[in-house]
């Protein structure tokens, strides 16, 4: 009844299909005829059996390249992000993983989409909170609606970026889909299964042997068509399991949390602690009494900024801003020297945690390294547990090589490289030492000397050394004041509770 009506209603379109098809279809019934009247069908059948089975290693190398291709393909979003620490990468390390094990979704279903993405997540959340079982719940209702805005926004980007024709498909297009097997979808295949299950029967009974060909071929033909498609999925796949990581690493390491306005808000809270509009990076000096600490800071800030002593002179941490033409602006933080008070060493990690790099001092003709040596240790071991903010480089300056044997000789400048002379090659040699005692390259040690009332020597150097730790630092401090923001806004929630009072006000006056 219902067929009839939708013929008599659709009959152009009817007798269109059965004009186009109809010539092709009786070539494939001759053509059966044609095997069966000259007795090929055995040949043909063997023949399109050895076919299909080549199929099957095809279609395992077409897989093969597509998962590789995807892998080149989306390299980019494949990078962790340059900020991230030890953390977050390690959370990315389980992400790709996640990625490479994931096989293509068939994407006419949502529930592998959303086992995929729990699985990730869950890889993240472990990651950050070891150990607890409900990890993946550690987060608040504004932090899950930015996670879902930032992976719509990045899904939408990678997908015009490496879907073909994503920007021509409609949700139109899916919907008419949806709706013509919602309409057919039951009948149709039910009618197609059944039709074509009594179609196999009565195969196998005429013609056991061709049926036996035709089965095969028609499993392998299944297998090749779902392989050509399998390229554009797993793209697809692997861009969705990335991008649900990267917005879950940003969501448990608390970079979602901050939008460019709280940075900013940030770093004007750590200006204003030095009474400055906006924060250089911040250089710490440490080292021991008397290495030419304060000395150092004079010499970089070209000005007499902090008292200079054979005594121990500076007594307490004092912040420098230091801005010079053609040079990076800077915050320098002159420390008492190590040892002098016993809770130094305490202070002294308090300072690191507000640093974004560390200038370690040492005099050259200092014997006793082993404060420097503790100290530095001290620093290596903190270092080592900020499994949530990258930390500081160290910078080494060794002092007072001016006074090295032969002391009365001062004419630099000196080659250490290639050192030729007696005081080069002391020079050379207190780097070496002073390398070995602290455990660092020694390339990483810039010899300077302060002689009281002559101008400083290889400070050039010293600022270039500082110029090429800068992008660190800065990337440091931009961690720094991240990890600072969290926690709870005190004033957030005031804002908060303000905001349900009047909205609660409102309502009773309304009612
Ligand atoms: N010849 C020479 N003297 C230096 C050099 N660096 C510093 N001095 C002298 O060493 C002494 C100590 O220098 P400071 O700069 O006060 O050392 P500091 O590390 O700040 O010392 P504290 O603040 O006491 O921890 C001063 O008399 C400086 O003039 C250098 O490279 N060469
Ligand atoms: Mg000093």
């Amino acid at each position: 009844m219902r067929l009839g009506r939708r013929l008599r209603r659709y009959w152009p379109e009817a007798l269109l299909i059965v004009a186009v098809t109809v010539p092709w279809l009786s070539l494939l019934a001759l053509g059966i005829v044609w095997l069966w009247q000259g007795g090929h069908v055995w040949a043909w059948a063997i023949a399109a059996a050895l076919l299909g089975l080549t199929a099957w290693p095809l279609a395992a190398l077409v897989r093969r390249r597509a998962n590789a291709e995807a892998r080149v393909a989306l390299g980019d979003i494949a990078e962790p992000a340059r900020d991230w620490n030890a953390r977050e990468r390690e959370a990315w390390g389980k992400v790709l993983a996640i990625a490479d094990a994931t096989a293509p979704f068939s994407f006419t279903e949502f529930d592998p989409f959303f086992a995929c993405a729990q699985e990730t997540i869950g890889a993240v959340a472990g990651a950050f909170h070891p150990g607890a079982g409900t990890a993946w719940a550690r987060f608040t209702l504004p932090e899950i609606l930015l996670l879902s805005e930032r992976l719509s926004r990045d899904v939408r980007r990678e997908a015009l970026r490496h879907i073909p024709g994503a920007r021509m498909l409609r949700l139109s297009h899916l919907l008419w889909v949806q709706q013509q097997s919602d309409r057919y979808g039951a009948t149709a295949e039910t009618g197609w299964r059944v039709g074509y299950g009594l179609w196999r029967l009565v195969r196998a009974v005429l013609n056991p042997l061709q049926a036996a060909g035709q089965e095969t071929s028609a499993m392998f033909v299944e297998k090749t068509a779902s392989a050509l498609s399998y390229r554009l999925r797993a793209y697809a796949t692997r861009m969705f399991v990335l991008e649900v990581g990267r917005a879950a690493i940003d969501l448990y390491s608390g970079r979602l949390e901050l939008s460019d306005e709280e940075v900013r808000a940030a770093q004007a809270r750590d200006a204003a602690e030095v009474a400055a509009p906006a924060p250089p990076v911040r250089i710490l000096l440490i080292g021991q009494v008397s290495a030419g600490k304060s000395s150092l800071l004079n010499a970089l800030a070209q000005d007499i900024r902090g008292a200079v002593g054979p005594v121990p002179t500076t007594t307490r941490a004092t912040e420098h801003r230091i801005e010079l033409e053609g040079r990076p602006a800077l915050i320098l933080v002159d420390l008492p020297g190590l040892g002098e008070r016993p809770q130094t060493a305490v202070d002294l990690l308090a300072q690191a945690e507000r640093a974004d790099l560390i200038l370690w001092v040492a005099s050259a003709t200092q014997p006793a390294r082993q404060p420097d040596r503790q100290g530095l240790d001290n620093f290596s071991s903190w270092a080592k547990a900020q499994l949530v903010r990258r930390v500081p480089p160290v910078v080494l300056a060794l002092t007072h090589v001016d006074e090295l044997r032969p002391a009365a000789e001062w004419t630099p400048p000196y080659d250490v490289v290639a050192p030729e002379g007696p005081k080069a090659r002391a020079i050379r040699a207190a780097i070496d030492a002073a390398a070995h005692a602290l455990n660092r390259p020694a390339d990483a040690i810039v010899p300077v000397a302060m002689r009281p009332g002559q101008p400083p020597y290889n400070l050039d150097a010293l600022w270039a050394r500082i110029a090429g730790e800068l992008d660190e630092a800065k990337l440091v401090q931009l961690d720094r004041l991240r990890v600072g923001q969290q926690g709870l806004s005190l004033r957030e929630l005031a804002d908060q509770v303000a905001y349900v009072r009047r909205t609660i006000i409102k309502g009773i006056l309304r009612g």
